[in-house]
């Protein structure tokens, strides 16, 4: 075999080792909230819920934000330093149901709560808006237990639209309406916000 592709090949067996248990992490938290998601809808008649993603980090996007850390460009270093290789998105109707449904999960997980950052009642300056939980999810193995990181990112279907088109048009090359843009952004993330809770009053 060649000597490149043997070392990719390594490589993509290393990267897949390693993601595996943060894969099971993953795994545990998706399946509750789907169970949840039916369980809501049920006990408070409406859809709280409306979609459930999951992802593991890209050994790009892994390697990338080490770099930007000016951190060691290897696994066990990530596994140290990094708590988004594991990330589920969460996006709910209501403002309520963001709160609740991040309530039960810290209660009901095997889990450990690590960070919680809301920037739902604090916005990020350019107007992003979200909950975020990490939770150390606990992996068995047949000896064994150890928690794993999992990023929850709890919102509503208006700060999910506002972050995928901030991200959308932040992330394209150097732009030269770069000031009015983030201006614009500011502003819809406010008028969402408010129409957010003006719908509320609906609940
Ligand atoms: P990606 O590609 O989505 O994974 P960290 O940056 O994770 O070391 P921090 O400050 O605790 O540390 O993270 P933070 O601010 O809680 O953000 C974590 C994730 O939230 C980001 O991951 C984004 O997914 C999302 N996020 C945070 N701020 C913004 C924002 O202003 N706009 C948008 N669209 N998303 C945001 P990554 O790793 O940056 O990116």
């Amino acid at each position: 075999m060649d000597e490149n592709v043997r070392e990719m090949v390594t490589d993509i067996r290393t990267y897949n080792d390693f993601v595996e248990p943060y894969q099971t992490a993953n795994s545990i938290v998706k399946a509750h909230l789907e169970g949840l998601q039916k369980d809501l809808e049920r006990n408070i008649g409406h859809k709280a819920i409306h979609s459930i993603k999951d992802r593991i980090k890209k050994p790009g996007s892994i390697l990338e934000k080490l770099e930007r850390k000016n951190m060691n460009p290897d696994f066990d270093t990530a596994k140290e330093n990094l708590t988004d290789i594991a990330g589920i998105r969460v996006t709910c109707y209501y403002i309520k149901d963001v709160y609740e449904v991040a309530d039960i999960l810290k209660k009901q997980l095997d889990a450990i709560l690590v960070k919680e950052s809301d920037y739902i009642a604090n916005p990020k300056p350019n107007g992003y808006r979200s909950l975020h939980l990490i939770l150390g999810v606990a992996v068995y193995g047949a000896y064994s237990k150890e928690y794993y990181p999992v990023e929850i990112q709890l919102r509503t279907l208006a700060m999910d639209f506002w972050a995928s088109m901030e991200h959308q048009l932040c992330y394209k090359s150097e732009r030269n309406d770069k000031q009015i843009l983030s201006g614009q952004l500011k502003d819809y993330s406010n008028m969402l916000n408010q129409m957010e809770a003006e719908l509320e009053d609906f609940y």
